[in-house]
């Protein structure tokens, strides 16, 4: 993959010549071409959708419509009537938790997640227990950061009817093994929620052949506007839940007393929905087919691959994630032993790189690992060996700055 050809297509680069973006884990960056169709979109058929019987209207709910049959063919759903478009990932969770899962949890029902999850996928899951008196568990991790065969086993036994898993984790970039998970998960009569906001963005991601219930990820972390994500559910289950938000759209026929809801998806899309952001997304999944999401799994591999033997070379550094590279993606949390990473950040940033510091949002996953906060530096298609290059020469100043304070 011609890295560096790639970069040309952002202008965030042109603009910000010196800067080293290596924070894509938390939000993408986004190229001409999804900037391009928000302006074209407010530019030339600016309406809202579903509403009006004009032409304006008419081309505003086509450009939507497409949005979601682009989505659906990218992730390989059955249907159109699987894909709902939420605000994010977080809202796409928090839907199923208040929805299927008040309709079908009881006391004493177990849901388990992994350690290792985003507290988006954690806290829903948490107050739905507190709620219905029902228990949950964690699936922990071995030495390698990985679930192990027999923590599947273990935990995911009868009894279980929620299964929460992320497919990359956002702070050790571990792949996990959604299709065991999944098959386990099933023959004991669970469905499984698989978080996918680390992994769409970067690999081909198949639903019907994962098995999913639901997935759930953002478009932004794949270069769409924020304000977008996702929310695929097998039309089975669709079929049988509630409503999350109620208003206008979603519904069939309001009566003083009672409402009928209007078909999937659009049930569960309540109110104005951010159809620029929508559009914005299916221009950065054309993109990202453009590229050919093989080329970019195989080529961030490539610079992840780099990215760890370089950092391994800093005898000051402590990576924290798999070892085994066939089994992680390019996201790595790292520290500098006895430096805040707060504080190795803010040099870092001093020379135009940017990395994320902070627990992540996974504070459970940073307790059992034994850290209070990591620095962590993720790649997407536009970053080069240049930029990795950069951050290493970054963290050797970083080092120089701080050796003498280190205990
Ligand atoms: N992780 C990060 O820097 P939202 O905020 O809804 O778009 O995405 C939430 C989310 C859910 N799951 C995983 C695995 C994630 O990584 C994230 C977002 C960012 O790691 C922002 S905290």
């Amino acid at each position: 993959m011609n890295f560096e050809k790639i970069k040309k297509d952002f202008p965030i680069f042109k603009n910000n010549k010196n800067i080293v973006y290596l924070d894509s884990a938390a939000t993408a960056q986004k190229p001409e071409c999804v900037i391009d169709a928000i302006r074209k979109y407010y530019e030339k058929y600016n309406s809202n959708i579903h509403r009006g019987a004009y032409s304006l209207s008419i081309k505003s709910t086509e450009l939507y419509n497409e949005a979601r049959k682009t989505v659906t063919e990218f992730i390989n759903a059955k249907s159109e009537k699987e894909i709902i478009f939420t605000k994010n990932a977080t809202e796409s969770i928090n839907l199923i938790a208040n929805t299927y899962g008040i309709q079908n949890i009881k006391a004493d029902d177990r849901i388990v997640l992994s350690i290792m999850e985003h507290h988006s996928n954690l806290v829903p899951w948490q107050m739905l227990c507190k709620e219905k008196n029902a228990k949950l568990e964690y699936m922990y991790l071995n030495d390698n950061f990985e679930i192990s065969d027999e923590e599947i086993e273990s935990k995911i036994v009868d009894g279980v009817k929620i299964v929460a898993i992320t497919h990359v984790s956002n702070v050790l970039g571990t792949i996990n093994p959604v299709k065991k998970i999944i098959e386990k998960a099933h023959s004991v009569g669970a469905v499984v929620v698989m978080d996918a906001s680390q992994s769409v963005p970067h690999m081909k991601v198949d639903v019907q052949d994962i098995d999913a219930d639901f997935v759930v990820f953002s478009g932004h972390k794949m270069m769409s506007e924020t304000g977008v994500g996702v929310l695929y559910v097998k039309e089975k289950i669709l079929d049988n839940m509630n409503p999350f938000i109620y208003g206008g759209d979603m519904i069939e026929y309001v009566y003083e007393q009672d409402t009928t809801f209007a078909e999937i998806p659009t049930k569960y899309e309540a109110g104005t929905q951010n159809i620029a952001g929508v559009i914005s997304l299916k221009a950065a999944i054309d993109y990202l087919n453009k590229i050919g999401m093989d080329n970019v799994e195989s080529g961030e591999r490539e610079l992840s691959e780099y990215l760890y033997n370089e950092l391994n070379k800093l005898d000051f550094i402590e990576i924290y994630g798999p070892k085994n590279l066939e089994n992680r993606t390019g996201v790595y949390s790292f520290n500098i032993k006895g430096v805040h990473p707060h504080d190795v950040a803010t040099v870092l940033d001093s020379k135009g790189v940017c990395v994320r510091s902070g627990n992540h949002c996974a504070q459970p996953l940073l307790k059992y690992i034994g850290v209070d906060s990591t620095c962590r530096a993720s790649l997407y298609i536009y970053n080069t060996k240049k930029d990795i290059d950069k951050l290493i020469e970054a963290l050797k100043f970083a080092y120089s700055k701080f050796e003498k304070w280190i205990k």
